[in-house]
């Protein structure tokens, strides 16, 4: 078994601590205040938003994971070919639920192939290679701890076979199209022939049914949202009243863009520190925070990007009311 995570020094803790603090000052002074949403995964993010995916009103999580329960192997089916081995990269792997319903079938089917996991959050990735060996009996798995773009250039200057992309989850969707777009043509280049992706994102459709996945009622995302602003208060000394701000998610059925803000409940000022530097941020009462999209498309839109970015569309696999599809893209 094969590892491969950054190693946590201390020197790699303070630049992410500074580059931390960089993200969240020009968020902050921006015309338009926001925060990016890949800081919502430290360990209590994690962990916040493993209970999100348990939440009754979190539809596109057991949409999904029927896909990947029900359809394994015409999963396993569509995405191996006769020249056997290869390696299978996942962008986003969380505790890998999902995927390891492909890792068993591809084992029982005795497919040569290397695990890839790529995750923003190293608790994640430290997680998976110490517990799939046991979950899963002969995996073979390397670890990636990193962002999608540095993180997938890694990944496939190690890999010499072929390749397949695992996007599930609707990460994509974290992306505004004009983004995802541009991140699929990313995907594309460092692809060849032959090599896959298969990218699941959430469809469109009655708009309080998507609404109510962003604003479950035991107020479990929000808390997701204000915990990005403990994670400042702790990391970089900051003092934002938790209270005095509020959750409010938002969606657009033309669009398709589901927003979530945090909105400031009172004029105030908040104070954030790195090391010999801080700052200080005013608020207005009702100003804003833009703090996350989640994207929905439509299978047509989806298909559109996919022949934009320089694949084709070669399979789609939908959940049985067809809230969710898996779509199997070839370069
Ligand atoms: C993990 C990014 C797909 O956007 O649906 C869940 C994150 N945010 N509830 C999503 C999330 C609020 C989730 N993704």
């Amino acid at each position: 078994i094969k590892t491969v995570y950054r190693p946590v020094s201390k020197t790699t803790q303070a630049n992410e601590r500074s580059t931390f603090y960089k993200d969240v000052i020009a968020g902050l002074r921006a015309e338009q205040k926001y925060l990016q949403s890949k800081y919502f995964y430290n360990a209590k993010g994690d962990r916040l938003f493993q209970e999100i995916m348990r939440c009754e009103e979190y539809y596109p999580f057991s949409s999904e994971l029927e896909i990947f329960s029900q359809r394994t192997a015409e999963l396993v089916t569509a995405i191996t070919d006769q020249t056997g081995s290869f390696d299978l990269i996942e962008l986003g792997a969380g505790d890998c639920t999902k995927s390891g319903y492909l890792l068993k079938e591809l084992l029982k089917r005795q497919v040569e192939f290397t695990y890839m996991p790529i995750d923003i959050s190293a608790n994640i990735i430290s997680y998976l290679v110490g517990k799939l060996p046991i979950a899963v009996p002969g995996v073979q798995v390397m670890g990636l701890h990193g962002e999608y773009g540095e993180m997938l250039a890694k990944a496939s200057a190690l890999s010499c076979r072929r390749k397949v992309i695992l996007f599930l989850g609707s990460n994509l969707g974290n992306m505004l199209p004009d983004q995802a777009l541009a991140f699929s043509r990313t995907l594309r280049s460092h692809l060849q022939q032959k090599d896959m992706v298969i990218v699941g994102l959430d469809l469109k459709k009655d708009p309080r049914t998507i609404l109510a996945a962003y604003n479950d009622k035991a107020g479990i995302t929000k808390q997701f949202n204000l915990n990005l602003l403990e994670r400042i208060n702790k990391e970089l000394k900051a003092d934002f009243d938790l209270t005095n701000f509020a959750h409010y998610p938002t969606y657009d059925p033309v669009t398709g863009s589901c927003k979530s803000y945090l909105i400031s409940q009172s004029d105030q000022v908040v104070q954030i520190t790195n090391k010999g530097s801080f700052e200080k941020i005013h608020f207005k009462k009702g100003e804003a925070i833009y703090m996350e999209v989640s994207q929905k498309y439509t299978t047509s839109e989806i298909d559109q990007m996919a022949m934009k970015a320089g694949f084709k569309t070669a399979a789609q696999f939908y959940d049985s009311k067809a809230w969710f599809v898996d779509t199997l893209w070839e370069a």
